[in-house]
């Protein structure tokens, strides 16, 4: 237990179980900004109405609103008031008749605004970022989810430096004003909660298109950046026509309005916001071009547009009740986006991708002490719980559901939940509630995946008994504790499964599928299978048909087999992963023991076969032979040694690379293209696949490799093979090499902020000694700005995130520079510095020294000073 009681007044912690409905209602909102450079002054207009379901009926009315606004007037139904009560955090008003008008006209300073919440300045242009509780920084008001009004918004300014005036809904009025500004109105039809108003003014130029709408409406498609940018707005523009056709497709849903905005800004703390008819973006999700792109940010731009884009049904046509619910949005419009993903790329390598991050960082976060079922019970700062386990888990929580219903049922599901709860702020619950009534399934138990954390664990053992052919599979469940329960009643898991017959055919399951979906909803359940024709080898959560770790004692050979003949594409992939894993393990234990390092010959054999074999998917075979990253050998470790695995993940890679030397060179010659650059799923997986090989071949540190990669990046026509070929040489021994290319790729591409970034991140993460200074260093260039997000994540969180060996340094560098950088940053963006401290808060994880170290960096922080809620928060739970 750490001392905490020398803080002042400790943020306290809300609760999803004293939820109470609005006490107040908000018929219209109606805002007039004035634009300005000292101050911008905010006007708004409120109809509110008390609430007539509310029980606790009081006389006051209470608004959210931040220290930060200054409150120059309040009208009551026209009357100046003078009796009002405020602190920190709201606004109340005394003797409130049951239906009012309410005028308050504050000022704030959108320039000063360095949290990136409410109001604020991006490279000289007004944005807005209201979720989840913004708004509260822009004007007083009741700033909770299911307080929803129409709103219409005047926007004023200076009309040489904001030529564009945007918000939500449709432009009705613009003009000039008597003293040269300009003025333009919007009114959003929609009713909508205030975390989706928006707000944007700048010097934007913009590309433009149409869809037309499965009724045959025609809506205009606008996507606005800085003008320099113009040219890498067309993929986003593609991915938002294409996710627009496939939600009319996949779920019958049409868009709304008649325009559709989205606007590029630099300075963002998340990728983008779904906000109703004007959705903002960092640009690393929307700007794309094959010379400053890769692929992975094409996938991510064409992922995020679309996740954004379904929010305008899944988020915004129907709403959260409250922040506990954010899974309902989130994890669902996941679940849609990576289905989109999967349909127009390869569906088996986006599953890998997914599962890889969740087994990766998810359940990391499920096995720390931030760890939360996906509708929090509880919270203290709400924006530290938009996580992986809210996402993605959340989205994994959503898959199941799909595989328990079946496509059929789960759309019946899905349509009437958007028909029964349309214009209404819901909760999980009702989500569940509507795929039960629509399928008749019963999902009572179904629903602990909502309330309870962790991981569950499945322990698989067989038998199987020749003379009768029976084959029986036994499945044990538990699932550690978390913060907020010891004790765990059984989740209900499905399970999917199929067995190989020795040919490595599927042996055919009920009603001659290949694929059985089981039921698990014991501790302990058997399931049996009748006249086998002989032992079968299971595959076991095929698809990864829930987020779980399953533990099964496959042998090398049983991998092998897998690896060669499962019908399932991710369940090959997961059984080479186990393979790697299984012998990496091992190998970690020689190291710690010291005994020598000897590459298990069945990983050559099976890496060879892969790589040799011409009739695989280019792209599977480059995710089979990526090798588990360090930080996933570190989660399932009970104690992280971090040098170890670094070692031993360094010995296998180079190990391979020598014995493999050849098909490695065959590989990536093979992949050479010279076709011109292209994202699609096809040129990414050949590609993927030469980078792979570069990977493994750099390991030889052979001089023809060497001049094989400055060949790679001096003559690569796009930025997925130049930074490939940068990061292997920076990561490589070869310093002076890769001092050289560093410093001609800043000067090549100096000017393009998101490429700086890259080239921040491929330092930062550099295993090769020295990287604190390099970092320290990096802190002082003149690209670096510890304002801007991108910029902090790229340099900041590659060193603490993507460095283990560095950033675990036994000395405690690492943790005491993450600690000095949390403390300044919890004074400029609270959101970005909590989000950087993850690492510390798995402390639990590592030997005695390191927990001292790292301990002592948390209470560092915690001792600093005034604490934002966000920081406090997490400082204070890990260290509890
Ligand atoms: N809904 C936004 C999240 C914004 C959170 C800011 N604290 C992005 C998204 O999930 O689409
Ligand atoms: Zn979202």
């Amino acid at each position: 237990m750490t001392d905490l009681s020398s803080q002042a007044p400790q943020p306290q912690a809300i609760y999803l179980k004293d939820y109470q409905v609005p006490a107040w209602t908000v018929e219209s909102t109606d805002l007039h900004f004035e634009l300005g450079e000292e101050k911008t002054t905010v006007t708004s207009l409120l109809k509110l109405q008390r609430n007539p379901l509310c029980q606790q009926q009081s006389p006051v009315l209470v608004l959210h609103g931040h220290n930060s606004l200054e409150l120059l007037s309040i009208q009551l139904n026209g009357n100046d008031l003078l009796s009002y009560q405020r602190d920190d955090e709201q606004l109340s008003i005394t003797d409130v008749p049951d239906s009012i008008e309410l005028r308050t006209v504050v000022q704030i300073e959108p320039q000063n605004n360095t949290a990136l919440e409410g109001l604020y300045k991006s490279d000289g242009m007004f944005c807005t970022q209201c979720e989840a509780e913004g708004f509260r920084r822009i004007t007083f008001y009741p700033d909770r989810p299911d307080v929803m009004a129409v709103f219409s918004t005047t926007i004023v300014a200076d009309k040489v430096r904001y030529p564009v005036l945007l918000s939500n809904g449709n432009p009705v009025e613009q003009g000039e004003t008597d003293d040269g500004r300009h003025f333009v109105r919007w009114e959003d039809p929609f009713p909508k909660p205030a975390y989706l108003f928006a707000l944007v003014a700048g010097d934007l130029a913009h590309i433009e298109d149409s869809f037309i709408t499965m009724s045959g409406r025609e809506v205009k498609l606008q996507i606005f950046a800085e003008s320099k940018d113009l040219d890498k707005l067309q993929y986003a523009m593609e991915s938002l026509q294409k996710s627009m056709r496939w939600d009319e497709e996949v779920y019958g849903r049409e868009y709304d309005l008649d325009i559709y905005m989205i606007v590029a800004v630099d300075f963002f703390n998340m990728g983008a916001m779904e906000n109703k008819g004007l959705n903002i973006f960092n640009t690393s999700c929307v700007l794309a071009h094959p010379q400053t792109t890769t692929d992975a940010g094409f996938q991510r731009v064409e992922g995020v547009v679309a996740h954004e884009y379904f929010h305008n049904w899944s988020g915004n046509r129907v709403t959260c009740r409250d922040w506990f619910q954010l899974s309902l949005k989130e994890g669902f419009t996941v679940f849609r986006d990576a289905e989109f993903s999967a349909d127009m790329n390869s569906r088996t390598v986006k599953r890998v991708e997914d599962v890889t991050l969740l087994r990766t960082a998810q359940f990391a976060e499920d096995a720390g002490p931030m760890a939360h079922p996906i509708r929090p019970a509880s919270f203290i700062e709400i924006s530290n719980f938009y996580t992986l386990t809210v996402y993605e888990k959340g989205a994994e929580v959503v898959r199941m559901i799909h595989t328990l219903l079946g496509p059929e049922l789960f759309r019946k599901g899905s349509d009437l939940y958007f028909e029964r709860h349309d214009g209404q702020a819901v909760t999980t619950d009702d989500f569940v509630q509507a795929m039960e009534d629509a399928s008749g399934r019963d999902l009572g138990q179904f629903r602990l995946w909502y309330s309870q954390a962790g991981t569950p664990v499945l322990d698989v053992t067989d038998n199987y008994d020749s003379e009768t052919g029976r084959y029986a599979l036994h499945v044990q469940q538990r699932c550690p504790a978390t913060p907020e329960a010891t004790e765990k009643s059984p989740f209900h898991i499905p399970l999917a499964l199929g067995l190989l017959d020795e040919a490595g055919d599927d042996l055919p399951l009920a009603e001659g599928q290949t694929t059985r979906v089981l039921d698990l909803t014991k501790a302990q359940q058997s399931f049996v299978f009748e006249n086998l024709p002989c032992r079968p080898v299971p595959s076991l959560l095929r698809g990864f048909s829930a987020p779980v770790r399953v533990n099964y004692p496959y042998s090398i050979e049983q991998l092998q087999f897998l690896i060669a003949h499962d019908s399932d594409g991710f369940n090959r992939w997961d059984a080479a992963q186990t393979l790697m894993t299984d012998v990496m393990e091992a190998l970690v234990e020689d190291c710690q023991a010291g005994r020598e390092l000897v590459l298990e010959p069945a990983l050559v054999t099976a890496v060879q076969a892969v790589l040799s074999n011409d009739t695989l998917d280019p792209a599977m075979v480059a995710c089979t032979l990526k090798l588990p990253t360090e930080a996933y050998l570190a989660e399932r470790a009970e104690v992280v040694d971090v040098d170890a695995i670094h070692t031993v993940r360094e010995f296998v890679r180079t190990s391979l690379a020598v014995q493999l030397k050849e098909p490695f060179q065959a590989v990536y010659d093979a992949n050479c293209q010279s076709e011109s650059y292209s994202p699609d799923a096809a040129s990414i997986a050949r590609r993927s696949l030469k980078s792979l090989a570069l990977n493994y071949l750099m390991a030889t540190q052979d001089a023809q490799v060497l001049s094989q990669v400055q060949q790679q990046f001096a003559e690569a026509d796009n930025m997925t093979d130049q930074l490939a070929a940068l990061a292997a040489v920076v990561h490589s021994p070869s310093e002076q090499l890769g001092q050289q290319l560093l410093d001609q790729f800043y000067h090549r591409w100096m000017n393009e902020s998101l490429v700086v970034n890259q080239w921040l991140t491929v330092q930062a993460s550099s295993p090769q000694p020295g990287a604190l200074q390099r970092v320290l260093a990096l802190l002082e260039h003149e690209a670096f700005d510890m304002r801007n997000p991108n910029r902090v994540r790229a340099l900041l969180g590659g060193f603490c995130g993507q460095n283990p060996t560095a950033f675990h340094a036994a000395d405690g560098s690492g943790y005491r520079f993450l600690a000095e950088q949390v403390i300044v940053l919890n004074a400029l963006n609270p959101q970005i510095a909590s989000r950087l401290l993850t690492p510390l808060t798995r402390w639990r994880k590592y030997d005695a020294a390191r927990q001292l170290l790292m301990k002592e960096a948390l209470q560092q922080i915690l001792d600093s000073g005034e604490l934002s809620k966000d920081v406090f928060e997490v400082v204070s739970k890990s260290l509890a």
